[in-house]
C-alpha cells in the first residue's frame, strides 16, 4: 500500500513506519495522521508483521502537529472534527508492540506520538520538547497526561510550563526514553530490538503490553490482579508448554503464537 506522507517496508518480522513530510519537518497533518492509523491498522492485521519500528529522517522525528493547518480554525472546527482524536486512539488500539526510533526533533504532536509507542529509543541528536505553550496552546494528543507519567510532575511542568527542549541524556535519565544510541546506529539499534522482540510468542508480546498498559488506568491491586490472571492464562497456551520445556531441555524455544 503506497502512502503520501509514510514509507512503509516491512522485512524480516518487522515493519518500519518512517514519517516523510520532510518539507515541513514531518509536521502531523490531517493526512498524516489519517494514513498512520491506516498503515498501523493495517500492519497489525498482517501475520507478516511481529513488530513495528516508527520513526523520521535522521534530522527529525516530527516537529508537532501542522501549524500552518490548525492556525485559521476555530474552536466550533476544532471541536466538530474531534481534531486528530479517532486518528490517535485508533494509534493506541495497536495491539503489537510499536517501537519509537527518534532522531532529532520530537516536538509537540511529535513528543506526544512518540510516548503514544510502546517504548522510545533515542539517538544521541534527539529533543524533545512540548512547545505548544509558546503558540498559545496547549498539548492535544496526551503530552500533559503521558509526560507527567513518563517523567513525574516537576519536569513535566518545566517542559509544558517553559517549552524548553529535552536532550537524549536527559529523557534517558528523567525515564522519557529506555535507552540512547549513536546517531548512526539508531535504525540498526531499533531493528535489533524489533527482531528480538519478534522471535518471541506473539500471545505473550500482546499480554505483555496489555498488561503494562492497564498500569496507567488502574490501581496497583487492580493491576496486580490483572496480572496474575494474565500469567495464570497464558498456561492455557502451547507456548508456555513449549518455552518452558526449552529452558528446561536448554534449548531454544520454538514459539508457535498458540
Ligand atoms: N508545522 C508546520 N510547519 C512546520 C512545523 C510545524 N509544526 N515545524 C516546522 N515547519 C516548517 C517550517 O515552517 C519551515 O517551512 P518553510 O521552509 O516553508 O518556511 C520548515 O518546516 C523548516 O522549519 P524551520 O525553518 O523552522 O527549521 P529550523 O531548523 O530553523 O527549526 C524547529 C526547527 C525548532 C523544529 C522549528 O521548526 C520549530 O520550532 N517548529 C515548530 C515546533 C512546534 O511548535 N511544535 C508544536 C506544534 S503544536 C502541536 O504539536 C500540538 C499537538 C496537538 C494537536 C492535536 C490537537 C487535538
Amino acid at each position: 500500500m503506497a502512502y503520501e506522507t509514510l514509507l512503509v517496508e516491512v522485512e524480516d518480522d518487522v515493519a518500519v513506519v518512517r514519517l516523510n513530510r520532510p518539507e515541513a519537518l514531518n509536521a502531523l497533518n490531517q493526512k498524516l495522521m489519517r494514513e498512520l492509523a491506516e498503515a498501523l491498522a493495517a500492519l497489525d492485521a498482517d501475520p507478516a508483521v511481529r513488530c513495528v519500528v516508527l520513526t523520521g529522517s535522521d534530522k527529525v522525528f516530527a516537529a508537532g502537529a501542522d501549524i500552518r493547518e490548525m492556525s485559521q480554525k476555530s474552536f466550533v472546527e476544532m471541536f466538530t472534527e474531534d481534531f486528530f482524536t479517532p486518528e490517535s486512539d485508533a494509534i493506541t488500539r495497536v495491539r503489537k508492540p510499536v517501537i519509537a526510533a527518534v532522531a532529532g526533533y520530537a516536538l509537540g504532536g511529535g513528543c506526544e506520538l512518540a510516548m503514544m509507542c510502546d517504548f522510545i529509543i533515542a539517538a544521541d541528536n534527539a529533543k524533545f520538547g512540548q512547545p505548544e505553550i509558546n503558540l498559545g496552546v496547549v498539548a492535544g494528543i496526551g503530552g500533559t497526561q503521558r509526560l507527567t507519567r513518563l517523567v513525574g510532575k516537576s519536569k513535566a511542568m518545566d517542559m509544558h510550563l517553559t517549552g524548553r527542549f529535552m536532550d537524549a541524556a536527559e529523557a534517558e535519565r528523567a525515564g522519557l526514553v529506555s535507552r540512547v544510541v549513536p546517531a548512526k546506529n539508531l535504525m540498526e539499534e531499533a531493528r535489533a530490538a524489533a527482531r528480538k522482540i519478534a522471535e518471541k510468542s506473539a500471545l505473550t508480546t500482546m499480554v505483555v503490553k496489555e498488561s503494562v498498559n492497564r498500569s496507567y488506568e488502574t490501581t496497583l491491586r487492580e493491576g496486580l490482579l490483572f496480572e496474575r490472571r494474565a500469567f495464570h492464562a497464558l498456561f492455557a497456551t502451547e507456548d508456555q508448554k513449549e518455552g518452558m520445556a526449552a529452558f528446561v531441555e536448554k534449548r531454544t524455544p520454538q514459539f508457535r503464537d498458540r
